[in-house]
């Protein structure tokens, strides 16, 4: 545990796989903040629906800030300079630059900050991040809102996985060895949290690309 001010104090990270969760790491007021931030962000840079590849609508809306942005459609997935829209994304708040100084590890700034929706039915398939330039440096996420059901597998598709319960204020830190691990969030649990009047779930990943 670190001291935050006066008694708090924040949790300790729990290794899974190789990826390092720290439960509640971000205090109701800090959550609330946030969201605050967010909705600022989200004012500028709407979220969007992206499109597969393969010419389906993802289930998570998304949007981004920092200096690039991840967007999908028929050309593939990538990161852009510019929303599809075509505006250029905000910056990060300070709010989130934060929780990547405490915990990253890294002494570069991140340069996207991808911002997830996930409504009722909303999921995210296994994946490998894998469109930065340095593996080396981590994917730091931070959830808010409903209980995201979060499953990590292994570097290569398939094999047996282990599934975690991300609650609103969880940081999880997807770096080092466990950097290209699979991982998806199967579902969320609508209901679990009251910090979004209207439900659902808000994952941020801090990612450094170039
Ligand atoms: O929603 C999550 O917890 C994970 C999101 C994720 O893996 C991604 O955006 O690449
Ligand atoms: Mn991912």
């Amino acid at each position: 545990m670190t001291q935050i001010s006066g008694s708090q104090t924040r949790p300790s990270a729990q290794d899974v796989r190789g990826f390092q969760h720290y439960p509640g790491w971000l205090t109701p007021p800090e959550q609330a903040a946030l969201v605050k931030d967010l909705r600022a962000l989200a004012a500028q840079a709407p979220l969007f629906s992206p499109m597969t590849p393969y010419g389906r609508p993802m289930s998570v809306r998304m949007t981004s800030a920092g200096r690039f942005g991840w967007v999908s459609d028929r050309r593939g997935y990538r990161y852009s300079q510019t929303h599809p829209e075509g505006m250029a994304w905000p910056a990060i708040p300070q709010s989130i630059l934060d929780v990547w100084q405490a915990v990253s590890g890294s002494a570069r700034v991140p340069e996207c900050c991808l911002i997830n929706f996930y409504g009722e039915g909303a999921k995210m398939g296994m994946h490998q991040d894998r469109d930065e330039a340095d593996f080396a440096e981590p994917v730091v996420s931070i959830s808010l809102g409903d209980d995201g059901l979060f499953r990590i597998g292994n570097e290569t598709r398939g094999g047996k996985t282990q599934s975690l319960w991300l609650r609103s204020g969880d940081v999880m830190v997807m770096g080092g060895a466990a950097r290209l691990l699979y991982h998806g969030v199967d579902r969320i649990a609508p209901g679990t949290s009251t910090l979004l009047p209207q439900g659902g779930r808000i994952n941020l990943t801090l990612r450094v690309v170039t």
